[in-house]
């Protein structure tokens, strides 16, 4: 009976104070195992009297009961422990605040060809879409520009194919808006455009917006007004001052180049205007007969005019950038000026 108890003891003190399920079945065999204490005491039962035997037999039945009963007690703690230690390591502090995600912004050019759009479409014109890569004829052709015509070399043209280009100007997306939709029409069309050009003034690929009206009484001096309000609005400048200096595009004639008073000295000279307190901002001219009579408008009945910008250069102008490449290297140290 003595023996007993400390068993029991000695068992329940050892089984509560391991942790590793492993070292408790290792403990499990020394006491109820085919050779552990508890098993040995069973088998020197035949050495009892008959008459000692079953209340011996009894009590270590109920010292075994109780050290399974504690063994699986210690598993569940084992366990439950093992639970708590997991929780603990992978715990998530739900209440951190996040890692701080900055809002990102509009491309400056995407700004200033939002703002076109937006001044242009207040006063009626419609926005048309169209493809980057064309074919010679609606690039060239179909604007007055030949086969064998040196304004085709002006172009520095990427050429897919024999008959295939990026287009180097939105114009061909006009020519097919012509094609669907007849007199009047007041259109603008901003785009892509591509030039096999590159240096401190050129990238191979820019945006353009050009527009174009036609309708039975649109004239030059029309033309002066939408694009004097317009630059006035663009540059928020009420008394912009502007002039229209004569030039030559084979798909507009009369052809002009605008140039604007210097946004950033007022006309008074500095290195963005090279000192001569004017800046070019585009060219425009009225419609070539040439350009409207495959299109099937009788130039008798129906005139327009046309004009087109680089996004880029206003851009620029507007935001005060220096150095065209910036719109194109996409630094954050940059962009994040504009959100
Ligand atoms: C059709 C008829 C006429 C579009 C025009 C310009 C003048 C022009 C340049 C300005 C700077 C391109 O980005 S730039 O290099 N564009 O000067 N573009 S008139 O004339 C058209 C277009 C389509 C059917």
């Amino acid at each position: 009976m003595q023996d007993l108890t400390s068993i029991l003891e000695e068992a329940l003190a050892a089984f509560s104070a391991i942790e590793q399920p492993a070292v408790l079945e290792e403990a499990k065999a020394r006491y109820l195992g085919k050779s552990g204490v508890l098993t040995e005491h069973l088998k020197a039962l035949g050495t009892l009297s008959a008459a000692e035997r079953p209340a011996a037999g009894a009590r270590i039945n109920r010292v075994k009961s109780a050290l399974e009963e504690a063994l699986q007690a210690q598993r569940n703690r084992i366990a439950e422990l093992q639970m708590q230690r997991q929780l603990a390591a992978q715990a998530l502090d739900v209440t951190l605040p996040g890692r701080g995600v900055s809002p990102g912004g509009l491309h400056p050019v995407t700004r200033t060809l939002e703002r076109i759009h937006t001044l242009f479409h207040s006063i009626g014109f419609d926005v048309a879409d169209g493809p980057e890569i064309e074919t010679d004829a609606y690039n060239f052709t179909a604007l007055n520009i030949p086969e064998n015509h040196p304004a085709r070399a002006m172009h520095d043209t990427f050429y897919l194919d024999p008959t295939h280009v990026l287009r180097t100007h939105t114009s061909p997306m006009q020519v097919r808006y012509l094609e669907t939709h007849a007199p009047p029409v007041k259109v603008i069309v901003p785009g892509r455009v591509y030039r096999c050009d590159s240096d401190m003034t050129h990238t191979p690929m820019f945006h353009q917006v050009e527009g174009l009206w036609i309708d039975d009484s649109v004239s030059f001096s029309g033309l002066k007004g939408v694009l004097v309000d317009f630059m006035r609005r663009f540059f928020e400048q009420e008394d912009l001052q502007a002039r229209f200096r004569p030039s030559f595009f084979p798909f507009t004639e009369p052809s002009a180049e605008m140039d604007v008073g210097c946004v950033m000295c007022h006309g008074k000279g500095c290195r963005v205007c090279s000192h001569t307190g004017w800046l070019e901002v585009l060219g425009c001219g009225m419609v070539h007969p040439n350009v409207l009579a495959p299109l099937g408008i009788d130039s008798e009945r129906h005139v327009g005019f046309a004009f087109g910008l680089g996004v880029e250069r206003l851009a620029m102008l507007r935001y005060g950038v220096n150095d065209l490449r910036l719109f194109f290297d996409n630094d954050l140290r940059f962009l994040q000026q504009f959100r």
